[in-house]
């Protein structure tokens, strides 16, 4: 039933329409919080965003809340991305906590070309909220002016047909710069029909849950996988250790016996006291042979042990 009337009057009241929740993800300076701007009615943004805003506003009767988000991909190193990235989800769960989302607008900009970084863009959505966000997800380009002829030219490109096709050709167009109440009522027109398609699901909280969990078994296999390599390395490095010694010891035998041989001539001057003294000579070699492999096993003990 879409209107509901006072028990004691014929007048409808007007029809309430459920509340929607958006959160805005993407770049750093794609044009979110302008975006949120945009959807709230409100004049420009002030500064970068630190932390997610939540703020909710009534368009054409319907509550609506806004999640805008910091960049999650800010232009940091790898460990601060991380870091960031983790101070956004933490963030997010809170407003997820509040009553789940209905929408993940993915920010783009429409001057970009679809680059390595807007894949990972996306990627990285997935992964830290599961696969099942992109039902929840509308592309939202921005900077509409700025773009030569339309938006729908730019889905001939594959990569960006390939990310509006796992959107369910949801997508929508904004430019943050002109004020045009349009754009936001068609946008909401469009947010309704996915969250009809959707048959009125929201990404809750347990989803996310799902997510992590699903993330934290594939990091634990990665993270196996990696020790095994490392350990088959190290057996390797092993073995060519003892290869190499061995060879160092099959040397060492045989420089040492050709060298007192030689030495036990030279000094006897070729008597039979030389073949003795090379013989003895030869023997001496063994032993140094024997020396250095025991020399060796030493050092490697000592080397585990420090
Ligand atoms: N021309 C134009 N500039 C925009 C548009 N959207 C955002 N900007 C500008 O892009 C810059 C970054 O926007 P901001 O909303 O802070 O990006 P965020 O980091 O994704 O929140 C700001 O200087 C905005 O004025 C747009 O649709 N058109
Ligand atoms: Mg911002």
């Amino acid at each position: 039933m879409s209107c509901f009337y006072k028990m004691d009057c014929e007048v409808p009241l007007m029809p309430t329409k459920p509340e929607i929740r958006i959160v805005l993800l993407g770049r750093y300076g794609k044009g979110k919080s302008s975006s949120a701007k945009t959807i709230q009615g409100q004049p420009e943004v002030i500064g970068p965003t630190e932390t997610c805003q939540e703020k909710t506003v009534v368009i054409d009767g319907q509550k609506v809340v806004v999640v805008d988000t910091p960049g999650l991909f800010r232009c940091v190193p790898d460990p601060e991305k991380e870091k960031e990235k983790e101070r956004v989800v933490t963030e997010m769960k809170k407003s997820i906590k509040h009553g789940g989302l209905h929408v993940f607008l993915i920010v783009i900009s429409s001057c970009d070309t679809f680059t390595k970084e807007e894949e990972d863009t996306v990627e990285i959505i997935c992964r830290t909220f599961g696969k099942t966000t992109l039902t929840f997800s509308m592309v939202l380009f921005t900077y509409r002016n700025e773009v030569r002829g339309k938006i729908e030219d730019r889905l001939n490109v594959k990569v960006w047909r390939n990310l509006i096709i796992q959107c369910r050709w949801n997508y929508h167009s904004f430019e943050n710069e002109v004020q045009d109440p349009k754009q936001v009522t068609d946008l909401l027109q469009k947010i309704n029909s996915m969250i009809e398609a959707n048959r009125g699901r929201c990404y809750t909280h347990e989803m996310l849950q799902d997510a992590e969990k699903a993330l934290e078994i594939k990091d634990n296999e990665k993270k196996e996988q990696e020790e095994k390599e490392e350990k088959e390395e190290k057996e390797n490095l092993k073995e060519n250790e003892t290869d190499s010694r061995r060879n160092f010891i099959r040397t060492t035998a045989f420089l040492g016996a050709g060298g007192g041989c030689l030495m036990g001539y030279l000094f006897g001057g070729g008597t039979v006291t030389s073949s003795t003294l090379a013989a003895a000579g030869g023997l001496v070699g063994v032993l140094l042979a024997g020396g250095s492999a025991r020399l060796m096993t030493v050092k490697n003990l000592c080397k585990c042990k420090t």
